[in-house]
């Protein structure tokens, strides 16, 4: 297990991000989808428990693998103690239950966040193709700070994240989605953040913080970043005070998606 590469990506993102700040205390959680070939490769080492209903159907993900955070798991003890940390469930061939089949020791179990990360996974693998592997939860400040004085409203967060910096709209062309407050780990949480990820690739949760899905750690991590920092430059403005003598147009957007090839959203520009 400790020689596969998406064992190793898994945790150098875990440990990034610890030290991002994005998870103190047992905040957070991260998974990703096996390949057939990386199932494979370590099924060896396998011990299955026993099956445990997830709570919701995923019948796109029968017999899939998935490395996940561990519940009440820290981001910060993940490089130093993995078999703790975090582990990795089989579903089963109807998508209804899950057993762990490595990993989780001490009695441990996947995140509380098992819900939204199985159901998401099946509306990105379904929305990109089974391009999307990863599924990510963090609680970035910014990004929190912001959800108290924007309206909760996909459109005030993706106009004014677009327009404070210039990399927003490559890197997320889609916009983002924004949820009021719900209860963490609840399946009204998960099933609302479904609904809106097969347009986004990127959810805040208000008062909490965000989750987001992408083909792999990089894009997931870079995702994530270029969101928080982009919350920052927006607090950091607003906090001035001052007027702002200047911003992005909406011609220099077009501009923008003609020399990346972006398909910005009509609602945003
Ligand atoms: O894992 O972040 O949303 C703890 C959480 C729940
Ligand atoms: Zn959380």
């Amino acid at each position: 297990m400790k020689e596969t590469a998406f064992f190793n990506d898994f945790l150098r993102m875990a440990d990034d991000a610890w030290h991002m700040g994005w998870h103190e205390s047992n905040g957070g959680n991260l998974s990703y989808r096996l390949r057939d070939k990386e199932a494979d490769e370590i099924r060896e080492s396998f011990m299955p428990g026993d099956w445990h209903k997830i709570g919701v159907g995923v019948p796109v993900l029968a017999s899939s693998f998935f490395i996940m955070t561990a519940s009440g798991s820290h981001f910060r003890n993940m490089l130093k103690d993995p078999e703790t940390s975090l582990g990795i469930i089989e579903v089963d061939d109807t998508g209804e239950r899950y057993r762990q089949v490595w990993g989780y020791a001490n009695g441990g179990r996947p995140t509380s966040e098992l819900a939204p990360h199985l159901l998401n996974h099946q509306v990105k693998m379904e929305a990109t193709g089974g391009v999307a592997r990863v599924i990510y939860h963090a609680h970035p400040s910014d990004i929190i700070a912001l959800s108290f004085v924007l309206p909760l409203e996909d459109e005030a967060f993706t106009k004014e994240l677009w327009g404070i910096m210039t990399e927003c709209p490559i890197v997320f062309p889609s916009g983002i989605g924004v949820l009021k407050w719900l209860p963490p780990g609840s399946l009204d949480l998960a099933i609302a953040t479904s609904k809106l990820m097969d347009r986004y690739d990127a959810v805040v949760w208000a008062h909490h913080g965000i989750f987001a899905a992408g083909a792999d750690f990089d894009s997931v991590f870079g995702l994530v970043h270029t969101i928080e920092k982009s919350s920052g430059i927006l607090l950091k403005v607003m906090s001035t005070g001052r007027d702002r003598l200047s911003g992005i147009t909406s011609g220099q957007f077009k501009e923008l998606a003609a020399r990346f090839d972006l398909k910005l959203d009509e609602r945003f520009l």
